[in-house]
């Protein structure tokens, strides 16, 4: 005879039971050698979950099944409202690790001594875009870190670019309304070319240096794990003595910068809308942890005095090479979220989450944000308890008298729920331990005025541009040009080419002739006009600070059958030992038989993996395969578009009527290397360190 569910269930109250955690913290019992009884939310054993309990077989479903109101109503709930920005995101478990103690500028426990481990959880995010939204869009990337301290948990919520389009909180909400999609027509989705958004830019002059930033290739990385992050507003460390050290905080990879050309960024985002989560999957799946190192300017007040801009203006940056940053630490994630709804989804950064030892400065960007956050979590997450929430809790002790509300979960035990109380019960402050906010001397009318300090918007906009290489500021004017050719409004795309005159006139130049103006307008008004005399800062540049390694990079290699084994295994060895990665590509699902028998799986059919998903890409047909492929049209965009990205390209000879089939046969240059035999693999290693043949581009792009 079959058993019944409720007979399962209490063999298996018979076995030793094994209690198992779930995501939210929650106990599953769970026996040890059989399958989990499903049971309902109230525990209740579920016979039958393919039917809803029915009056005859053709009849209509009953109010009575608790079953099925219980599953329904608990997926028509399932969603929380999405972030209102940084909806999409991506998230990782891991530690950070100081270096040396930081105990003469801040009391912050993390940094009292070398070695010591704080966890963290790092969210990466796209601004614009709806949750559901593609992942190379042109934009900001949030970069928020949530350290775990023993005094409290401290969230450091940048982004991957060190200044901000506004200067004052009070403005965010314009912003964001003008850059999301328009509100009659709710498109364009996670892009910035549209009308509003250039309006909104046009008519806001403090947003250039921003603006910069954003058209530069930082808006479109390569992956999160070759991205830079910033705190972005000055911020204070306090030490034991009540002593206050401004400070920036900036995050750097170990593995350097690297962006994607726009052209490819577009067609990554129809090949795989999820490449950059893909990308940190793969990478801590694989053990390749990513690892950034935070690097800090401190700064006193005198510098603060004596610097050409306003230390509190969130629209400007000191320069590395005024005041280079020092290491102090390295953050490590190496754990995905076990459940991506309990960690990345549900975990609140609030820019207010500081530890004893970290401080505010007047920022008034800073100083908004400190309202937003926590507001902005009541909503998205349901009631002031999202601090129970796993992932939000602390990992120190922690007590305090809060209690009741939606969810929850840990009211106070017993008869205190206050203090101070004659019952010697429960937590008390400390003065000692506790926080004490940096006791800076304000006075000063009420007023609702800009300082004159925040008036320059152009000289760090300008400075920004001069400091890119060529290829680089091609592409801020290609992206400039692009993105005012969606608005349809030729007095905003002319407004937007009079801030540029303030800039730089050759940039400004260009993109006027790109949008076929015949005559250039006069420059926008400015308060403070460019300076003229601000040294380009290297440090700006993503192409000047290339780690010349291919570590952590991907080849895409394109093989057929009868392909050269040795030379693929030596291919294979290489990357290896250069700690890359790589991908094989065949015609059709399943893989390719070399010239010796064996057999390769393949990762990708043709159709699957496009150029644009690989950093390089190596094409080793066999003759007899080069037929075949021959036919293909995407084999022709593999290569057509891995030439125009300036990509390294290693091929065999077999490859050569490919190549001109794709058109490049004619134009192929030190970036096209013969891969005669295994011999001439370590020269292609050794070019692929370069990332990219930027001396090709003026050969496959308009001037
Ligand atoms: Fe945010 N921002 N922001 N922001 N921000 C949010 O908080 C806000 C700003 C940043 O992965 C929201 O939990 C205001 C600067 C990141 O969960 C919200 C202002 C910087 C994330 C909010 C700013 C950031 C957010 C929406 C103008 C870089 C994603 C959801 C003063 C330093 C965090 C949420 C995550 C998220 C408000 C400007 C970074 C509404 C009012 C500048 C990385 O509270």
């Amino acid at each position: 005879m079959s058993k019944t569910p409720r007979k399962l269930a209490d063999e298996a109250t018979m076995h030793d039971q094994k209690l198992r955690r779930g995501n939210g913290g929650e106990l599953h019992q769970v026996a040890e050698g059989t399958t989990p009884i499903l049971t309902t939310a109230q525990g209740g054993p579920v016979a039958d979950d393919q039917n809803s309990l029915k009056i005859g077989e053709r009849g209509p479903t009953v109010l009575e099944d608790f079953h099925f109101r219980e599953k329904i109503f608990h997926f028509d709930h399932e969603r929380i409202p999405e972030r209102v920005v940084h909806a999409r995101g991506y998230g990782a478990h891991g530690f950070f690790e100081t270096y040396e103690s930081l105990a003469k500028y801040t009391r912050a426990d993390l940094f009292q001594k070398a070695g010591q481990r704080t966890p963290a959880f790092v969210r990466f995010s796209t601004v614009a875009g709806n949750k559901g939204s593609f992942d190379l869009a042109r934009d900001v990337r949030g970069f928020a870190v949530k350290l775990y301290t023993q005094e409290g948990n401290w969230d450091l919520v940048g982004n991957n670019i060190p200044v901000f389009f506004i200067q004052d909180a009070i403005k965010f909400p314009d912003i964001i309304h003008a850059v999301k999609q328009e509100p009659d027509r709710a498109f364009p989705q996670a892009q910035s070319a549209h009308d509003n958004f250039w309006d909104f830019i046009s008519l806001t002059p403090e947003s250039m240096h921003m603006i910069m930033w954003v058209m530069s290739d930082r808006a479109i990385p390569r992956s999160f794990r070759f991205m830079e992050g910033f705190g972005v507003h000055t911020f204070r460390f306090v030490n034991e003595q009540d002593q206050s050290t401004f400070v920036k905080f900036h995050w750097k990879p170990k593995l350097g910068l690297q962006s994607v050309v726009w052209n490819e960024a577009v067609k990554i985002n129809g090949a795989d809308p999820d490449f950059h989560r893909r990308d940190l999957w793969d990478s801590i799946k694989s053990g390749a942890f990513p690892e950034w190192e935070l690097q800090v300017q401190l700064f006193d007040q005198e510098f603060a005095d004596n610097f050409d801009f306003d230390i509190l203006d969130a629209t400007k940056i000191i320069p590395e090479e005024i005041l280079p940053p020092i290491p102090v630490g390295r953050l490590v994630l190496d754990r995905m979220p076990d459940n991506f709804f309990a960690e990345t989804e549900q975990v609140a950064f609030m820019t207010q989450n500081v530890p004893p030892g970290i401080d505010f400065s007047n920022d008034p960007l800073l100083q908004g944000r400190n309202f937003s956050y926590l507001d902005t979590q009541l909503k998205r997450l349901g009631g002031p308890n999202f601090t129970h929430i796993p992932i939000n809790a602390p990992k120190c002790p922690f007590a305090n008298f809060q209690q009741d509300g939606h969810m929850a979960m840990r009211n106070p035990i017993g008869r205190v729920n206050y203090q101070p109380n004659s019952w010697g019960e429960g937590p008390r402050e400390s003065p000692d331990q506790g926080f004490r906010a940096f006791a800076d001397a304000e006075s000063g009318q009420k007023v609702r005025l800009r300082a004159e300090s925040f008036a320059d918007h152009y000289s760090q906009a300008r400075q920004f541009y001069i400091s890119q290489t060529l290829p680089e500021q091609k592409h801020i004017a290609a992206a400039l040009t692009f993105e005012l050719s969606k608005v349809k409004t030729p007095v905003i795309r002319e407004r937007m080419v009079s801030h540029l005159l303030n800039i730089d006139d050759t940039l400004a130049a260009k993109v006027a002739r790109g949008l076929g103006l015949k005559v250039l307008p006069s420059p926008a008004d400015a308060a403070v006009s460019a300076r003229h005399d601000l040294a380009p800062s290297p440090a700006l540049s993503i192409i000047k600070k290339g780690p010349q390694r291919f570590e952590g990079r991907k080849l895409g290699i394109l093989l057929t059958d009868g392909f050269d084994a040795k030379l693929v295994m030596a291919l294979q060895k290489a990357l290896l030992a250069e700690e890359a990665i790589f991908e094989i590509i065949t015609p059709t699902v399943g893989g390719a038989q070399a010239s010796d028998g064996s057999f390769i799986e393949g990762h990708q059919m043709i159709d699957g993996g496009p150029s644009v998903l690989y950093d390089a890409v190596a094409v080793l047909p066999s003759e007899s395969g080069m037929i075949d492929l021959l036919k293909e049209s995407t084999a022709r965009d593999f290569v057509a578009d891995a030439f125009a990205h300036c990509k390294y390209i290693g091929y065999t000879a077999a490859a050569l009527p490919l190549f001109e089939k794709a058109g490049i046969s004619k134009g192929l240059d030190d970036g096209v290397i013969l891969l005669a035999g295994p011999k001439d693999v370590a020269t292609f290693i050794e070019l692929l360190g370069n990332l990219r043949i930027w001396s090709r581009e003026p050969n496959v792009k308009m001037k």
